[in-house]
């Protein structure tokens, strides 16, 4: 999964995809360099990040959705706002990307039930503006997964099929970097529902914490790629990366090596 950001103040590539052309075609970039599926987000998540109106998220995001989607890519909308959600499907986005898991707007879930696409839900303590605060666990991994599985579980009582939901422990969102170790330490744990697992791991400040102080931000995508490797070996179902070319280098390592075992 390929990120494109149309926003002006995203940590990781902010500012730079705002103007929908130059969006479109980074997009068509991804799309050539190995992504299968196109992520368009027209509101930052990141720690202190305040929210943007539904009116200029869509204005951002709705034209990249339907030029995307007309030239036949794969996209999924990431957002957290139910009618936004519903407008990008209409404009023809596949999956829904709620960072939130429906947690954020209590329309999302009739949007989910309505479109019949499928559902991306990660987990999820509260708002940017808040999350840092929530990081408090006694076993990061064992909560996470617990709250993660009891909103799918949440989900299908109000209608939602689990078959079509994807989960993702939600790396950085209320979590401080130990947090998300313990959460890919114990990846294989969130398997065990046999839903499809979705990682976004791409140059979050856990692992800037790896690279000498001041590193630019690209800098991160090396150790993102060696994360993508480790989370095939795990079994995951997709990964959510800004640099596509070098976690398509590190998926393609990764498969050939299982292919060896499989001989
Ligand atoms: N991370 C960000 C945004 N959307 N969606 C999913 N499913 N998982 C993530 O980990 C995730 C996400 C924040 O990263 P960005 O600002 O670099 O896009």
């Amino acid at each position: 999964m390929g990120v494109l950001n149309v926003t002006p103040d995203s940590f990781s590539d902010g500012g730079r995809y705002v103007e929908t052309d130059v969006a479109i075609q980074h997009a068509l970039d991804l799309v050539a360099q190995g992504a299968d599926l196109i992520d368009v987000g027209g509101e930052s998540t990141r720690p202190g990040a305040v929210r943007v109106g539904a009116a200029e998220e869509q204005a951002r995001v709705i034209p990249v959705v339907r030029a995307l989607a007309e030239r036949g890519v794969q996209v999924s909308i990431d957002t957290m706002n139910a009618e936004t959600a519903l407008e990008a499907v209409g404009a023809g986005a596949v999956k829904i990307n709620d960072v939130s898991g429906g947690l954020a707007d209590p329309a999302m879930v009739d949007v989910v039930i309505g479109t019949g696409v499928t559902y991306i839900v990660q987990h999820w303590r509260g708002p940017s503006e808040t999350m840092d605060a929530q990081a408090t666990y006694t076993h990061a991994a064992r909560e996470v997964r617990r709250e993660l599985f009891d909103r799918v579980a949440e989900l299908a009582e109000l209608g939602v099929q689990p078959g079509r939901l994807i989960i993702d422990p939600g790396l950085g969102f209320a979590k401080k970097a130990e947090h998300n170790w313990q959460v890919l330490a114990h990846l294989a744990d969130f398997r065990e529902l046999g839903l499809p697992v979705l990682i976004g791991a791409s140059r979050k400040r856990f692992l800037g914490a790896l690279l000498p102080e001041g590193a630019p931000v690209t800098d991160r995508d090396l150790p993102s790629a060696v994360i993508s490797a480790l989370a095939a070996q795990y079994g995951v179902w997709g990964v959510r990366v800004h640099d596509v070319a070098s976690t398509r280098l590190a998926l393609d390592v990764a498969e050939a090596w299982q292919a060896g075992r499989d001989d």
